[in-house]
């Protein structure tokens, strides 16, 4: 009952559906949340702690955290999982030397027991600049075929133009309406 009530609720756009965006520092987080918000590119400066806004596409609701990405902060992460229905990975497409690492991050993210129901929508960010991995390669590298537990879908963007951001948007509310 509780669940046909939500869906009711989902489907009436009464529903928030909580959003994380996570990444290494300079990936283009905050870029992007401001980006869905504004259509715009605003200027930003590293995040210290978190940014939060909601994002309305039609009926759906958004509340979108957008955290922090420097070393000292990715412990704090986990203290923002509990409810969350989408976690945004985003990637600096141009930053091969840190892939690795964004790799470790996510399947140690994964694995927590607050995530287990939650999709998974990775931006390969920044594919303005010409040195940037494609979202082929990036998924290939975060070896994202192994993901089973997991709704995820790989999409390339770029938060300066928005471009890749409205289909992101649109991935996104298919996966909320679609539980
Ligand atoms: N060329 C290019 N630069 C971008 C893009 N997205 C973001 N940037 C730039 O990358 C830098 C970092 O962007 P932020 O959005 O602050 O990065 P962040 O992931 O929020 O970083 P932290 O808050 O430190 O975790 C800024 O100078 C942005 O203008 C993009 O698509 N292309
Ligand atoms: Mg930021």
């Amino acid at each position: 009952m509780g669940n046909l009530v939500a869906r009711l609720m989902t489907v009436f756009g009464d529903r928030e559906h909580k959003v994380i965006i996570v990444g290494l520092d300079n990936a283009g987080k905050t870029t992007i949340l401001y980006q869905f918000l504004t259509k715009e590119a605003v200027h930003t400066s590293p995040t210290i702690g978190s940014n939060v806004e909601e994002i309305a596409l039609r009926k759906t609701r958004f509340l979108v955290w957008d955290i922090g990405g420097q070393e000292s902060l990715r412990a704090t992460w986990m203290s923002y999982y509990g409810n969350t229905e989408i976690v945004i990975l985003v990637v600096d497409s141009t930053d091969r030397e840190r892939l690795t690492l964004t790799k470790d991050e996510l399947h140690r993210m994964l694995a927590h027991e607050d995530l287990q129901n939650a999709s998974v929508l990775v931006l390969a960010n920044k594919q303005d600049m010409k040195n940037s991995m494609t979202a082929a390669e990036i998924s290939q590298c975060l070896t994202l075929n192994s993901i089973t537990g997991h709704s995820w879908h790989v999409q390339a963007c770029c938060a300066l133009t928005g471009e890749g951001l409205p289909a992101s948007l649109d991935w996104m509310r298919s996966r909320v309406v679609a539980n």
